[in-house]
């Protein structure tokens, strides 16, 4: 019995721990456990300045290092000028932040964002 609760108690330990360090600290600066938009696009804007090498305010596919595969750069892109301004990219994060939120309430937990559409979107964040 008392081996029993014991593994009981580290499985879910474990199974906590785990939970918790899905969601990136970096992405959820109030640590509520989950993204909201406004910290998708906060963490997406700081990549946008990172890759941007050139300070130009635009990425091209080369800046976004595989991070947009070439028909989602081109769908991305509708002004076909081969780059993506900071709105155009930003467009792309609410894009797939809303693909990957499921349940509709306005914010990714850590199960939403490990889903396909949610790492699709964490590719844009960091
Ligand atoms: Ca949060
Ligand atoms: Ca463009
Ligand atoms: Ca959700």
């Amino acid at each position: 019995m008392k081996i029993r609760s014991l593994i009981l108690a580290s499985a879910l330990a474990f199974a906590t721990s785990a939970y918790a360090a899905k969601i990136p600290e970096a992405l959820d600066p109030d640590k509520d456990g989950t993204i909201d938009l406004a910290e998708a696009k906060a963490a997406a804007g700081a990549l946008f300045d990172k890759l941007d090498k050139d300070h130009e305010g635009t990425l091209d596919i080369k800046e976004l290092q595989g991070r947009l595969s070439k028909v989602d750069f081109a769908g991305a892109d509708p002004d076909k000028d081969k780059t993506l301004t900071r709105d155009e990219y930003l467009a792309v994060v609410e894009q797939r932040f809303k693909a990957a939120n499921t349940d509709d309430d306005g914010t990714l937990d850590a199960k939403e964002l490990n889903s396909k559409q949610g790492k699709a979107l964490k590719k844009l964040l960091k």
